[in-house]
């Protein structure tokens, strides 16, 4: 950001304990830790004042878009006596006046040098600080360096041909004049149509004698119903303002709400359209953000909230072909920022305002005059640039920062920011982020989250000096683990879909990944909270006090994952290892009714095989029309610990495998225990395998293409089915699918003091299944504990383990003992995913991927190409 004017202060050359970039909400609360913890600070900022975003973003209609009662310091109860908000939303000159007043009131200006831009920051090793230079010639030694320089502080340049060729008046929103402008009488262009666009097109427009709006994406923007900050949040503030604030801290976005568990596609039309309009009528982000408890992950239910907007805004503008231009249709709603507005739709029904649809008609230049496009030539007396900013990373890459062994911080994030809880990144010790990337930030109530972010700093920095440390940093693992926790947060949701400034695909060459944290603000201050209660686990600090290093990964599971133990574990359900062998079945059967169904196949038959002890159900999917076969058979049993389970309870996943591989899936109800006990699933397994081998053209397969899957006893009994094939001579088995099978019976490996307690697979439950399956002098026998075995010319393997599976290193023994064994084997590690979690299809979104490695896998074991496989990325 250019410096802004004002009267230079005296370069200083001093020391301080921290520097503190940016005097914005954030920059200014900052400040104010460090001086409750008795440090010495200086700030600094390009404006002349304080304000941050605030100060600069002065443009007609600036106003926040989170109502402002919530959108407010919480630290300070006297300010949040004194200061009333006119609005619900308030206007930019009000916030900066709020800001203003906080400032005055601890007398914080005092510690900043205005008008002074932070150009450099330069790590020294020897001194263990950082040396900070500004373009005022400022040289300040501090020992922590602090950027509460804002997410969107940057603006992006307008990358148009000609921009600097325009001779009328040029305006940034982002960079208003602070006297205002006066369009009256003139021919105005505004360029972008974001929240800044948004909100300051109709005001333009009452001025303007002619404009025009070039528009590149339609946004989504609900009406934000201003006026009187809304009463019943006032009485809420007033009855227990500590109670409000406590909730907002620990709520997903920052503002208390009670979560919808309602989803958008299986509710009824009535429910689907009260609850829009109702949100709809509110006029807040994270109401029509909430419509749907699915409408953030699921396409289905996300397009019906965005028809509904598309319907409003036809109902809203006279012009059908505006209208329509105006209707977003190219990213899921809520994947791009979401828009408040006061009239900015009915602004187009004016008879001097115009839209160009750029998608339509391109700019090709900006000449002297004005605009030209593709279609026409356009005059203007000023040029609005509503066109956004280098978010996120902008602001932390404009200043020359260096650390260890003059590592630049923009090099090692060319790829892209990596962050330990956006707070810190390794190999720059003491250099703090206030609301950095990988944290909720942008997706969130900035105020609430600033004031944990700046709160986490001040009690680290309080930690270290209590413990004698001087220097504090993230290791390489620790900050790893973070970035993918982003990411994988990110990945189970619509957002990545978008080109997007939270996307970075706003800025050219800038690398498209996910920038905040979208876990939800309480999700991520609990991991903030943990990662100090666990010794600062994944942080070094050295000092005085010793050189101490707890390293780990503070959250390792997937997000979705985590999210139905919480779910599960609230449910308050017996332990099924208290009930007896029916009452647990009857139990499973029960939740089984309640899930998603899993994806359609061409055809779901049930029928019975022979076995061993009667006959044996089996339940056919087809993938394709059968006139559009043969296929490759999978001979598929369900999991269940041999005692539970049965068609149904196996149903999605064997949908979701016949789906995605283009295999018939034949999942065949062994007999159970303890009515059946060893070795009878094993030997029905074996049977069933033999059935199908010898029924294989009227099942609609291919001759010689008949593979084995399971999961979990399933897979103990197909892999057990597997080496009794071979010792029989036959039939020929073309491969495994072993999803984390029961292998052996000794329950004493590492994954079992990790992951035997919490992950809904217990010891406990594991050995209520054994006592129920065989008798102790039976467990040895390779039918029942198949890693015991003979391995060698068994058929190709790929065996999946679960990272929160306390049969995991069973799992990954097995797969290193049949490669041992010369079987050829593939290894899938379902990162982040407990035993039951990959079967629960349509809820845990992260198994879709590793389902489609095992199907691949199934695809792999057959050597002709597998037809009418769907195409993996259409299935949930
Ligand atoms: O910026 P934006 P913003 N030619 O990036 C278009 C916060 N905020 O300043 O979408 C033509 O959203 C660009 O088009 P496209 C809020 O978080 C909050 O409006 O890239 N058009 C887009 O339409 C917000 O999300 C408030 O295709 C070009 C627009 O310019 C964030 O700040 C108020 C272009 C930029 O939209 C950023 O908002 C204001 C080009 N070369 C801002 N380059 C509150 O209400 C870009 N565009 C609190």
């Amino acid at each position: 950001m250019t410096r802004d004017s004002g009267t230079k202060p005296a370069a200083v050359s001093a020391q301080f304990d921290a520097v503190v970039v940016g005097a914005g909400f954030s920059g200014l609360y900052m400040l104010y830790q460090l001086r409750q913890l008795g440090m010495s600070a200086k700030g600094f900022d390009a404006a002349a004042d304080v304000g941050g975003t605030w100060y600069w973003n002065r443009y007609p209609g600036a106003r926040c878009d989170i109502p402002t009662t919530d959108y407010a310091y919480s630290f300070d109860p006297e300010l949040e006596k004194e200061w009333i908000w006119s609005e619900k939303y308030a206007t930019q000159p009000e916030i900066l006046d709020y800001l203003r007043l906080a400032a005055d009131r601890h007398g914080l200006r005092s510690d900043i040098e205005f008008s002074t831009t932070v150009t450099s920051a330069h790590w020294d090793e020897g001194e263990n600080r950082w040396k900070i230079t500004t373009d005022r010639g400022n040289e300040i030694w501090c020992r922590y360096y602090i950027m509460a320089s804002g997410c969107l502080s940057i603006p992006k340049s307008a990358e148009i041909e000609g921009a600097g060729q325009f001779a009328g008046q040029v305006y940034f929103t982002s960079q208003w004049p602070h006297e205002g402008v006066d369009f009256t009488g003139q021919r105005v262009a505004v360029i972008g149509t974001g929240s800044s666009g948004i909100q300051s097109i109709p005001l333009i427009a009452r001025q303007a004698s002619q404009l025009t709006v070039f528009q590149r994406t339609p946004n989504f923007s609900i009406p934000a119903h201003n006026g009187p900050a809304p009463a019943e949040r006032l009485v809420q503030l007033s009855d227990d303002r500590d109670g409000y604030r406590h909730a907002a801290r620990w709520s997903r976005g920052g503002i208390p709400a009670e979560p919808t568990d309602v989803l958008g596609v299986t509710a009824s039309e009535d429910v689907r359209r009260e609850r829009f309009e109702a949100a709809w009528d509110q006029g807040e982000l994270f109401g029509i953000l909430g419509v749907f408890a699915d409408q953030g992950v699921n396409p289905d239910s996300n397009d019906i909230v965005a028809g509904m907007i598309r319907e409003k805004i036809r109902l809203a503008v006279d012009d059908p072909e505006t209208a329509e231009a105006l209707c977003p249709k190219d990213h899921y709603f809520g994947t791009k920022r979401p828009c408040l507005d006061t009239g900015y739709f009915e602004t187009y029904n004016l008879p001097h305002v115009r839209l160009v649809d750029l998608r339509k008609q391109p700019i090709i230049r900006i000449t002297e005059e004005g605009i030209d496009t593709a279609d026409q030539s356009f005059e203007f007396d000023a040029i609005v640039y509503a066109t956004g900013f280098d978010a996120m990373t902008g602001a932390l890459a404009a200043v020359d920062v260096t650390g260890r062994g003059g590592l630049s911080l923009t090099e090692k994030w060319a790829p892209g920011p990596s962050t330990y809880l956006g707070l810190m990144t390794a190999g720059f010790p003491n250099l703090f982020m206030i609301t950095g990337p990988g944290s909720p930030s942008v997706l969130s109530n900035m105020t609430v989250s600033i004031e944990q972010h700046v709160d986490w700093v001040a009690g680290c920095l309080r930690d270290m000096r209590d413990a004698g440390f001087d220097t504090i940093e993230p290791t390489a693992l620790a900050e790893s683990g973070w970035d993918e926790h982003v990411r994988d947060c990110a990945a189970i949701t619509l957002h990545p879909t978008a080109s997007s400034w939270y996307m970075g695909a706003n800025v050219p060459g800038k690398p498209r990944v996910f920038l905040p944290y979208i876990g939800g603000v309480n999700a991520y201050r609990q991991a903030c909270d943990d990662v100090v209660s666990q010794g600062y686990l994944g942080f070094r600090r050295t000092g005085r006090g010793g050189d101490q290093c707890r390293d780990g990964v503070i959250r390792s599971m997937q997000p979705d994952v985590a999210m139905v133990l919480e779910i599960m574990a609230g449910l308050g359900l017996p332990p099924i290892q208290t009930l007896s062998a029916g009452d647990a079945r009857a139990l499973m059967a029960a939740a089984a009714a309640t899930r998603p169904p899993g994806p359609e196949v061409a055809e779901v038959t049930d029928g019975v095989m022979p076995g061993p002890g009667g006959d044996l159900p089996y339940r056919l999917y087809r993938p394709a029309a059968a006139d559009q076969g043969p296929h490759p058979i999978v001979v598929y049993f369900h999991g269940g610990g041999w005692v539970l389970g049965d068609l149904d309870s196996d149903d999605p996943l064997c949908r979701d495998l016949c789906a995605r591989s283009g295999a018939v899936v034949v999942s065949v109800n062994y007999r159970h225990a303890p009515e059946a006990r060893f070795p009878a699933a094993a030997q029905d397994a074996f049977t069933a395998v033999q059935w199908v081998d010898a029924n294989t053209v009227s099942l609609g397969g291919i001759p010689g293409q008949v593979a084995v899957a399971g999961w979990s006893a399933g897979g103990n009994i197909a892999t057990v089915a597997c080496h009794l094939a071979r010792d029989a001579g036959g039939p020929r088995i073309a491969g495994q699918l072993l999803i984390n099978p029961v292998v052996e019976s000794e329950m004493m490996r590492q994954s079992y003091a990790e992951n035997g307690d919490g992950y809904i697979l217990t010891t406990a439950l594991m050995r209520w299944f054994w006592d129920h399956y065989a008798d102790p002098a039976e467990r040895g026998d390779p039918r029942a504990a198949p890693l015991l075995g003979n391995l060698a010319d068994l058929p190709s393997a790929c065996i999946v383990t679960a990272d929160f599976d306390p049969l995991r290193d069973e799992g990954v023994a097995y797969a290193r003992a049949l490669d041992a064994a010369g079987v050829p084997v593939r290894h899938v590690r379902a990162r982040g995913h407990t035993h039951t979690s990959l079967t629960m299809v349509g809820i845990v979104i992260s198994g879709a991927p590793v389902r489609a490695q095992m199907a691949g896998a199934l695809a792999d074991f057959f050597p002709a190409p597998v037809t009418g496989a769907v195409s993996n990325s259409s299935i949930g």
